[in-house]
Order: structure tokens, then sequence, then C-alpha cells
């Protein structure tokens, strides 16, 4: 997958996407990588501005629409693919693991960054896609973008350690993940679960899927909910148990 992104600060990428998995990601050639700087198509002028004040007045300025029309020409125009072009917002759709999956079969992807207080709306019109990471305003695109940067190339193939499988996890089974441990069995007077120790593989999983649905059903409620999640009576019955929650009064 090649993935390009335009933005302001393109610097602030390279220690993020050179580091550990990302890097190795681009050394095998999983992933190929460029920042593009924004102002490289700014308007002429000695301060390469490339935003402005709004229309109607208000405070604060907005990305102007022309460098980032500009910019995605030309970045498009470096390679035969097509890009699918997504565009970071906190007005986006809330970015979630299906989502990293869906992305992760592109081969091209381009992310504009914005910056200041939002950008012309025009530049709406450049996006196959709108991405929030959540409910909270970043000062820019940029960490928002690294975010979906990460997200999906650890989920091209070859990029994972084989020590780490992409559909065990969490997110994937729609159900939080099982507590984990490693040596030593007992630490500061906290012991690893006996069950752990005992060698009786369809116990522990039997062990690690209660887990996972317990915790699940405690810190993340909202996901049991989804159409995906499939559990047995058994399995709903041993949450309410657990819970002690009365299944008539919810
Ligand atoms: C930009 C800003 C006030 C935008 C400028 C471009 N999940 C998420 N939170 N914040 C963003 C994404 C994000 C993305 C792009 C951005 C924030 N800003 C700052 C400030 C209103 C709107």
């Amino acid at each position: 997958m090649r993935i390009d992104v335009l933005t302001a600060f393109p610097e602030v990428f390279e220690p993020i996407m050179g580091s550990a998995m990302l890097g190795i990601a681009r050394t095998k050639g999983a992933l190929e990588f460029a920042a593009h700087d924004l102002r490289q198509w700014a308007l002429s002028g000695v301060h390469r501005q490339i935003d402005d004040a709004p229309y109607g007045g208000g405070s604060g300025m907005v990305l102007r629409p022309e460098p980032v029309f500009e910019a995605v020409d030309a970045v498009t125009a470096m390679d035969p693919r097509p890009p699918y072009v997504i565009l970071m917002t906190p007005q986006g759709e809330r970015f979630a693991q299906g989502r990293a999956e869906q992305l992760a079969t592109r081969d091209r992807l381009l992310i504009l960054c914005g910056r200041y207080e939002g950008f012309d709306e025009r530049i709406r019109s450049l996006a196959d896609l709108e991405l929030s990471i959540g409910d909270y305003v970043l000062t820019g695109g940029e960490l928002a973008a690294m975010v979906v940067a990460d997200a999906v190339t650890r989920l091209l193939p070859g990029v994972l350690g084989s020590e780490t499988s992409v559909d065990e996890e969490s997110f994937t089974m729609g159900l939080l993940e099982y507590p984990h441990y490693t040596r030593p069995a007992e630490y500061r007077d906290m012991v690893v679960p006996e069950v752990l120790l005992s060698g009786d593989h369809a116990k522990i999983a039997r062990w690690r899927r209660e887990q996972s649905l317990l915790r699940t059903a405690l810190r993340r409620p909202d996901l049991l909910e989804a159409e995906d999640v499939a559990l047995t009576d058994s399995e709903r019955d041993l949450i309410e148990d657990a819970l002690h929650h009365d299944p008539e009064d919810k």
C-alpha cells in the first residue's frame, strides 16, 4: 500500500512513520509512505500563506482551497494508482477497527490534514471519506492521520510478526481481550491464575472466553449490543450471574 499525506507539518510524521513496526513495514515494502508539505503549493508571496480569514467574518483562520486542490492533483499524479482520499475532521465518521480493515484492502490512500479552525468547505468535495478519531478537538489533522495510518498499516499482509494474529484480537472479535500473564508466577503477592499453569488447553480456552465476556460486560457493555457479536444463551447467563444483574430488570 502507498499512503500519501498532505500537511503543513510533514516533519511530525517521520518519528512515528519510521518507528519500529511502521519502519519495518516500509523496509519490507508493504508500505510506501510520504508526507508532503502543503506550502509547496501555496500561493506566491513571501509568507507562503495557505490560510485566510473567513468570509462573513468571525474569529479564526480557514485553510484556502487552492493549495489543497493543487496539491491533491500533483500528489495523485506521482503514482498511476488513483488514491482513496480521506479528510481528517472532527465532523467525520468515527474511525473504528472495521473501517481500518476495509481501508487496508486499498492499494493507495491520500490523507488530507487541515490546520487552523477548519478548511474551506469546497475542500470536502475532494474527499471520498471524512474521518474523526474521536469526540475531542485536536489542533490539526496530523495526529488523527497518524492514528489512521498506524491502525491500517499493522493490518497489511506481512507487517505483523507471526506471533501476533490480527484476527484473534480484541476489536476484531467484538470483545475485549482476556487478561494476559507472563513470568514470574508470583510477584509482590500477586499470583497468576492457576488455570493458566494447568496445561489443560480446553480449560484455558474456556477461562479466557469467560474473562473476555465479563470484562467486556463490565467495561464496554455497548460492544455486546453490536449485531456481529454472537453470544450463546449460556454466555449471556454467565454475564448476568457474574454481574448480579437481574435479567428481568433490563
Ligand atoms: C483538523 C479544528 C476547531 C477543527 C483543523 C483541521 N478527531 C479529531 N479531532 N480533531 C480533529 C479530528 C481535527 C482534524 C483536522 C482539526 C481537527 N483542526 C482543528 C479546530 C474546529 C475544527
